[in-house]
């Protein structure tokens, strides 16, 4: 999906339109948002039928990367690579928020396709044979092109189904943020490695 892109305390609407056979919704991963656009299925809303529109609205009220994707039937949705990234940038300056340079986003996904096949096994839990980035797989991908000395942002989600370590050559980097927002000064060391597990996601610089 799109990156979605806004700033802290815009007030968003978004309006889904199912064009698949089976029902679906979207759930706003991470945001602080009325229950009723919370976007799961059977507990927040109604699901939205075949050929039916939802209208979701809400303000972004805190600032950071977010994730959305289906509450509904999942395994099936999800494993066919519905999701995307919500980028809510701060109003203001921001004290744990620096400016960058340069600002990367990478939303990792895993699909089990079997070779001479177009179709992702959509029942298998762990046994994947591709691993995507912004669903698409190398050669396939952009290099993360930047100057010497500029400061590099790299937020990485991962909605696959294993933990992904993500690993810099040649470069330290400081964790900056997670799902729950920017992390506090004293809690950044340098660092090479940093495992991104199932549902979350890391802000590294
Ligand atoms: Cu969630």
């Amino acid at each position: 999906g799109p990156t979605i892109e806004v700033v802290e305390g815009d007030r968003v609407r978004i309006f889904v339109s199912n064009k698949l056979p089976e029902h679906t919704s979207v759930h706003w991963h991470g945001q602080r948002l009325p229950n009723g656009m919370d976007g799961v299925s059977g507990l927040t809303q109604k699901a939205i039928g075949p050929g039916k529109t939802f209208v979701y609205e809400f303000v972004a009220r805190r600032p950071g990367t977010f994730m959305y994707h289906p509450h509904a039937d999942e395994m099936t949705q999800m494993a066919m690579g519905m999701m995307g990234f919500w980028i809510t940038h701060p109003k203001t300056k921001h004290p744990l928020i620096a400016e960058v340079d340069r600002d990367f986003v990478f939303l990792l996904n895993a699909y089990d396709i079997d070779p001479g096949s177009y179709t992702p096994k959509i029942m298998t839990m762990t046994d994947f044979n591709l691993w995507s980035w912004n669903s698409r797989i190398f050669p396939g991908i952009d290099s993360l092109n930047v100057r010497l000395n500029d400061k590099v942002r790299i937020r990485i989600g991962n909605l696959t189904m294993t933990n992904h370590p993500i690993h810099l050559h040649g470069h330290e980097f400081m964790v900056t943020g997670t799902d729950g927002g920017p992390t506090p000064k004293s809690t950044r060391w340098p660092e090479v490695t940093t495992d991104v597990a199932v549902g979350q996601m890391r802000q590294i610089e």
